[in-house]
């Protein structure tokens, strides 16, 4: 059988194949999430004094864990609503192209919800609860991030390291519905935490790299309100990727500026060791807890993709009664 007649002989095949209904199968390299998440309502510690707010979270952590999968990926994601929780929760992922009405509808506590989508675009997007009133769900924690590696890795310089950071506001009263739509927030947050990668307060933590090397901030406006104006103090950006999409890249940036509920990914080159604060440039995000200080040293030791998530901060020492003098 001579080439052209083999091909022939295939495309006849598939033909008929499709002709019966039979469906072609997925990519070989496209992989099946089975993705789970609970909504638990529960008091999270939001600062470096180990303060706690009663947030509404997926998986008792604020951001929600960091789902990663690539291009091309089918995720089968569950939410469950306990039954001792007190409010209805959904689940909404920016990474999907999905029906929003019956997949992002909110359920009521003891109930659960299950749909599939498959992560056609790469990039790095916003997962939220939906649920009415949306702005407070938001605000009270339930948010995170879906990383959606590119199927060409060769599609944008390997980094030598990764960090998720997502930003969000910070309400005191936490019931205080009014208060989120007039966008009177008292704190900015990075990952869940008032200066929770700031060295120099209490209970602070850092970002650590090594001076040359490549490191990639998948950045995540939660809001519910305020844009993020992200730059790094004492560097410029090497390149940002809009959505975190590989295609769309813009070269040698300051400050870019990511509304809430939109993403991008920043990578930067450290130059040379010292100290590079990572923050919202409208500063009365970063005065109020928007600052990650991005520390180089040729020392800097592997660190997970959110450092600190869930923050854990020592509980304070018992007070020590002097001993009366004799
Ligand atoms: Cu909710």
């Amino acid at each position: 059988m001579t080439q052209s007649s083999r091909a022939s002989c295939l495309l006849a095949g598939a033909a008929s194949l499709l002709a019966v209904g039979i469906t072609i199968p997925s990519p070989v390299w496209a992989k099946t999430h089975e993705i789970a998440m609970t909504a638990v309502e529960t008091d999270v510690v939001i600062d470096g004094s180990g303060e706690k707010y009663a947030a509404w979270t997926f998986n008792g952590q604020m951001p929600g864990p960091v789902v990663r999968v690539s291009e091309g990926d089918t995720v089968n994601f569950t939410l469950t609503n306990p039954a001792e929780n007190k409010n209805p929760h959904a689940m909404d992922f920016h990474a999907a192209e999905i029906d929003f009405l019956k997949n992002y509808r909110a359920i009521n506590a003891g109930e659960t919800i299950s749909y599939t989508f498959v992560a056609k675009k790469p990039g790095v997007f916003f997962y939220h609860c939906g649920a009415p009133p949306m702005i407070q769900h938001v605000a009270r924690g339930m948010f995170g991030a879906i990383i959606v590696d590119p199927k060409n890795a060769k599609a944008w310089p390997k980094a030598n390291r990764e960090y998720v950071l997502v930003q969000s506001e910070h309400f005191k009263n936490p019931g205080d519905v009014q208060a989120m739509f007039d966008r009177k927030f008292d704190g900015m947050m990075f990952n869940g935490g008032i200066f929770k990668y700031h060295p120099f307060v209490t209970g602070g933590g850092k970002l650590d790299a090594k001076p040359g090397e490549r490191v990639r901030i998948y950045f995540v406006n939660a809001g519910p309100n305020e844009f993020s104006s992200f730059h790094p103090i004492g560097e410029i950006w090497d390149t940002v990727y809009e959505s975190g999409n590989p295609a769309n890249s813009l070269k040698g940036v300051q400050t870019y500026v990511v509304g809430p509920g939109s993403a991008a990914t920043f990578d930067v080159v450290v130059e040379s060791a010292g100290a590079y604060p990572l923050v919202t440039h409208s500063l009365t995000g970063a005065l109020r807890g928007a600052i990650a200080v991005l520390v180089a040293s040729p020392d800097a030791k592997p660190a997970p993709l959110m450092p600190m998530v869930p923050w854990k901060v020592a509980t304070p020492q018992t007070e020590i009664t002097p001993v009366p003098a004799p």
